[in-house]
């Protein structure tokens, strides 16, 4: 698509053709054909249809499996049947790197193991006893529990075993109603995670300063090492990372977490409430940053210098941008010329398939359609950029306006403060969701489905889809190769300079060749196949 993208209105009807009126009503306001320029609405977080195969995880994999999954000294027991402990343990590829001699409970899945039994006299004895055996045998500072399904449907009380298990054995015990059933999707278990961590842990210890430059980096999960990289690249800015909400994570830097100059969210989807809370209760501000794509990463620490103001930690910034980038041009230039104008697809969570569009873009690799699976309106549509942060002390002191961004007196204040900083040339441009960064005509589909992902298929034809585990194998025989963008297949990591310089390679190795084109299956030339059997 030389002359931009195709109009896929015919495809949107042609899909919505298919279902019957109502549902057909519903999806179509879930299907926008992108207009950058017009202000556009789309409906998201609303429940999936009965009947479609959606690729949405539950409120439990929310919960645990995403926002404390990835914390290691403590132990995350689920209370309910062995699948979902198990299938939460770890194909995330959620790493933890602990210091010698310091707790990793992640290798291990702790669960309940409820049987039918338990389900019919209740399961509050069998937790009891978990927690009890647990703590005996790891003697950990702290345990979670959270809940499945038919804890909630059995009427299990989590919180009231927490609080006399915590009275008991003298650590810090706490419980989550994440029921798999709650809220609509994996979102609703973000959000219970998050009031749960700041209830239980945030602010339970103080931390002497260590650093001239405190900060908390969130929604962050170092999938693949992600975190490592972000890491390695603070600790060369001379950017002290109090904690990671969560990959690579403590709760012991939880507790502490409160005590940094300045939050960095990543992920906005799953950790904003934390960000939210933090910054009522204890005064952090926080700003959104990007560590997914070279370009995106030096602005996001360009972001951070322009905060702190200190021209020692800017220029800093800059050296390192600029010996990181020799790095990553060079590579960059070898893989372009191989990938360039391909076409890219990607269905992912709440904030990967928009920040992998940068990525692509680095490599002149052109995003046709993208959407989330659980991510809400304003992850797409944007949201109103408030400077509600503090910029330089001196000079652009706007501490006051701070806060109270809610109340629309102060809100217009600090609309005219944006006008005015724009004016002197800061930009705010990265608050934006999807649709307004995304090209004119791009289809933008929420929690897509498995008959609308053929179609797209048949329709753009595209070079490369990013999803999951689920839609994997269904895609790779169109022909069609598919990168995991959840748990980077057996890849990684893919953030920051090193990530982007790992992820042009991987392009180059699924795109710069047409295996992919040969693959053929035998149900094109043969539907159906009719055998017989005999039983004697
Ligand atoms: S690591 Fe994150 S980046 S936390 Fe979230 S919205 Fe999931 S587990 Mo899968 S890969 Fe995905 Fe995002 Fe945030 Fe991961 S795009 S779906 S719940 N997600
Ligand atoms: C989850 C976790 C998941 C699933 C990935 C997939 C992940 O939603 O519970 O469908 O392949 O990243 O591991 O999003």
């Amino acid at each position: 698509y030389t002359n931009g993208l195709p109009d896929p209105s015919e495809l949107k009807e042609e899909i919505l053709k298919k279902y019957p009126r109502k549902v057909a009503k519903k999806r179509a306001k879930a299907m926008v054909v992108n207009d950058p320029s017009e202000g556009q609405e789309i409906m998201a977080n609303v429940r999936t249809i009965p009947g479609i195969i959606t690729q949405r995880g539950c409120t439990y994999a929310g919960c645990k499996g995403v926002v404390l999954g990835p914390t290691r000294d403590i132990i995350n027991i689920t209370h309910g049947p062995i699948g979902c402990g198990f299938y939460s343990w770890l194909t995330r590829r959620n790493q933890t790197k602990p210091a010698e001699g310091e707790d990793n409970y992640m290798p291990y899945a702790f669960s309940t193991d409820m049987q039918d039994e338990n389900i019919v006299f209740g399961g509050e004895q069998k937790l009891k006893t978990a927690i009890r055996e647990a703590f005996e045998i790891f003697k950990p500072s702290a345990i979670s529990i959270f809940s499945t399904c038919p804890v909630g449907l059995i009427g299990d009380d989590v919180h009231a075993v927490a609080r006399e298990m915590k009275a008991e054995l003298g650590i810090n015990i706490f419980g989550f109603s994440c029921e798999g059933y709650r809220g609509v999707s994996q979102s609703a278990g973000h959000h219970i995670a998050n009031n749960g961590i700041f209830k239980h842990v945030v602010g339970n210890t103080d931390r002497e300063r260590t650093g001239k430059f405190q900060v908390n980096l969130m929604g962050e999960y170092n999938i693949g090492g992600d975190a490592f990289e972000i890491e390695r690249i603070f600790e060369e800015c001379g950017i002290t990372l109090l904690s990671t909400y969560s990959g690579n994570s403590t709760v012991e830097s939880f507790a502490y977490s409160h005590t940094a100059d300045l939050n960095m969210v990543m992920c906005h989807r799953s950790i904003n409430y934390i960000a939210e809370m933090m910054e009522e209760k204890y005064g952090v501000p926080w700003i959104k940053v990007n560590f997914i794509g070279a370009e995106s990463t030096a602005k996001s620490l360009r972001k951070l210098a322009d905060y702190f103001g200190d021209d020692e930690l800017k220029a800093k910034v800059e050296e390192v941008i600029e010996r990181e980038m020799v790095k990553v041009k060079k590579v960059a230039e070898e893989v372009k010329p191989k990938v360039e104008g391909k076409l890219a697809m990607m269905f992912v969570g709440g904030s990967r398939a928009h920040h992998y569009q940068d990525l692509f873009n680095e490599l002149g690799i052109k995003t046709v359609s993208a959407g989330y699976e659980f991510a809400h309106r304003d992850d797409y549509e944007g949201r109103e950029v408030i400077p509600n942060i503090k910029i330089d002390a001196d000079t652009r002191n706007i501490e006051d306006l701070e806060v109270t961004k809610d109340e629309e007196h102060f809100r217009d204040d600090l609309v005219t403060k944006k006008t005015e900083l724009e004016k002197e040339g800061y930009t705010f441009k990265d608050y934006q969701g999807m649709m307004p960064e995304m090209s004119k005509n791009a289809l933008v589909v929420d929690d897509v489905n498995h008959w609308e992902t053929e179609k797209l298929i048949d329709f753009y034809k595209p070079d490369i889809f990013c999803a999951g585990i689920k839609e994997k194998y269904v895609v790779q025989k169109y022909g069609v190769p598919l990168k995991q963008l959840h748990s980077y297949d057996y890849g990684g990591p893919y953030a920051a300079f090193g990530g982007a310089v790992n992820f042009y390679k991987e392009m180059e190795r699924m795109l710069a060749t047409n295996i992919w084109k040969l693959v053929d299956t035998p149900w094109k030339h043969e539907p159906e196949i009719v055998g017989s059997i005999s039983i004697e």
